[in-house]
């Protein structure tokens, strides 16, 4: 997810949206250059995701084999269903928080419809099908990752409008769009909104200017975020293990004790943290 509080307008058309915001993908609705868009998107994207993905992203991908063409969203969530027990719901786009944490405790992930501008290959605001579906589907055949992304689901629904809403949104924004693994081969990235984008799976891996910390659940939950430029701060998992224990815990006491903290500014490193030195190059 991206723009999360942009101010700008939805770009999606949710009048045939249900209750539950799904839409009909209609596959008739992709014009030549969405065509055009999605296929070059995808053939830079695969280049750039083989160097710097962790190994159970590029296992997804290799599982799922995708289409170079705009993929038929219920037919890979029939496959994934079979595996990971995750299926795909198309969402016009940026849905509300609820109906965004009720698919994800039932795991359904919502896929937006839309395919972004030629003019918007390098930045959009919010997630486009190329976001959804290329950055985070292929996580969703990870076991470990899949029932992470349905726990924090379920945290979700109980965080209801309390002080937990923000700090979850935290928590996602920088594990599931931005989160980093320490692998054998070194530094790998897992988080869709750097692997859907070129420029910043690059960045996150490769430059010196953002810091990188170990991941820690207290540290992620006080820190803030900015949605339009490049982190300044990446979370590394030591494994995917790591984060799903981490919810193994009671979230409505974890955001009281949190109350006491104050918020940390996105570039700001804090005593207590345990920042990545990397233990080879890759
Ligand atoms: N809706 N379609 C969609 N995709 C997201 O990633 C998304 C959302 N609504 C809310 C949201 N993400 C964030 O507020 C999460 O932190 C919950
Ligand atoms: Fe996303």
């Amino acid at each position: 997810m991206l723009g999360a509080h942009s101010a700008t307008p939805l770009r999606g058309d949710y009048s045939r949206a249900g209750p539950d915001y799904t839409v009909d993908q209609d596959l008739a609705q992709y014009s030549a250059t969405d065509h055009a868009v999605w296929q070059q998107l995808v053939t830079r994207q695969t280049k750039i995701i083989k160097r710097h993905a962790c190994t159970e992203f590029l296992q997804g991908v290799a599982t799922m084999q995708a289409p170079q063409d705009i993929p038929r969203l219920d037919q890979f969530s029939d496959f994934i269903f079979q595996r990971t027990g995750w299926r795909l719901v198309a969402v016009p786009g940026f849905i509300p928080d609820a109906s965004f944490f009720s698919h994800l405790a039932a795991r359904r992930f919502p896929v937006s419809v839309w395919v972004r501008r030629p003019e918007e290959m390098d930045y959009l605001v919010e997630p486009d099908l190329f976001h959804d579906f290329f950055g985070h589907v292929p996580m969703l055949l990870d076991p470990v990752f899949a029932d992470y992304l349905a726990a924090y689901g379920a945290k979700g629904l109980t965080a209801a409008d309390g002080p937990g809403l923000g700090r979850l949104g935290r928590l996602y924004w920088y594990t599931v769009e931005f989160g980093l693994i320490d692998t054998d081969a070194g530094l790998k990235a897992y988080g869709a909104g750097m692997l859907s984008s070129k420029a910043e799976t690059v960045y996150s891996i490769t430059s010196p200017k953002p810091h990188r910390v170990w991941f820690d659940l207290r540290r992620v939950m006080r820190s803030e975020y900015r949605i339009d430029d490049f982190q300044k701060t990446y979370f590394v998992l030591p494994d995917f293990a790591t984060l799903f224990a981490a919810m193994d815990r009671d979230f409505d006491a974890l955001y009281a004790d949190l109350e006491q903290e104050p918020d940390i500014d996105p570039g700001t490193l804090v005593p207590g943290d345990r920042l990545y030195a990397a233990r080879h190059h890759a």
